[in-house]
């Protein structure tokens, strides 16, 4: 595993062995792939959510992707059940907090100054359409080395500016293909599709991809509130 230059600026090597707990050695096992230190630290008793050491040392494998000319430009449908909510790109501040060593706020300067991953994906809504975009944004995983899950982080919230909320598995989240995306097909994002930002992923359904996302929260346990379509019956984890 790498970290960037931005990072190491912006938190020091023993900040970020503190989000794993580990020792510098067992860090330098890590990055090697060797998954014989995880497998030692790993509780035997979770049955859904792997630890946070395995999510960080185990690169997740990332599902294929799309070429640039496979994308449908006008397919993807806006499906919005509240109001849309006008967000100030310049004073927007991503509060990002729970179960985490360094809870933060994050502007957009901020973000974008993260590394800008891209991704051709199809997007599937319950509903009975489908569409492939491209989505440019930001790792939760990155954001995640930032704020340092603590040992017991198990899900992650999402609160929307519309009242819209989520709830994802922290092994979901954590995904190399889960982006906190301010881009859609090369451009920013349309206030409609979800401005400032979005979650994208190609491993959860539609619903599980918030729009216009103000603070993510990481937490232990799962609350009753666990998503603004899961609480109407629909399924939780939603995966694809
Ligand atoms: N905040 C918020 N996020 C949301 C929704 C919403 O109404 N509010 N709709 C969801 C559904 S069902 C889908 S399919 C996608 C649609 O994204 P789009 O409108 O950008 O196509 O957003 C999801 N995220
Ligand atoms: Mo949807």
């Amino acid at each position: 595993m790498q970290f960037d230059k931005h990072l190491y600026r912006r938190f020091s090597r023993r900040q970020l062995l503190q989000f794993t707990g580990l020792s510098g050695i067992g860090f330098a096992l890590g990055s090697c792939g060797t998954s014989l230190y995880a497998d030692k630290v790993r509780p035997i008793f979770e049955p859904l959510n792997q630890s946070i050491e395995e999510l960080i040392f185990k690169a997740q494998t990332p599902v294929p992707e799309y070429p640039i000319s496979a994308i449908e430009p006008n397919a993807l449908l806006i499906n919005t059940f509240d109001s849309t909510p006008v967000i100030d790109p310049n004073t927007f501040k991503l509060i990002i907090n729970g179960a985490v060593n360094n809870p933060m706020q994050l502007s957009m300067n901020d973000i974008q100054s993260l590394p800008l991953i891209s991704m051709v994906i199809r997007h599937i809504c319950v509903e009975g359409w489908a569409a492939i975009v491209q989505w440019g944004g930001v790792r939760l995983y990155d954001l995640a080395k930032l704020v340092q899950p603590k040992a017991g982080a198990r899900y992650v919230y999402f609160e929307s500016a519309d009242n819209y909320y989520e709830s994802w598995d922290i092994a979901s989240a954590l995904h190399p293909q889960t982006l906190l995306a301010y881009q859609k097909n090369g451009q920013g994002i349309s206030i409609d599709n979800g401005a400032p930002l979005r979650l994208a992923s190609p491993i959860k359904l539609g619903y599980k991809q918030s729009k216009w996302i103000t603070r993510v929260t990481f937490t232990n346990e799962l609350l009753p509130r666990r998503g603004y379509w899961v609480d109407e019956g629909y399924e939780w984890f939603a995966g694809l």
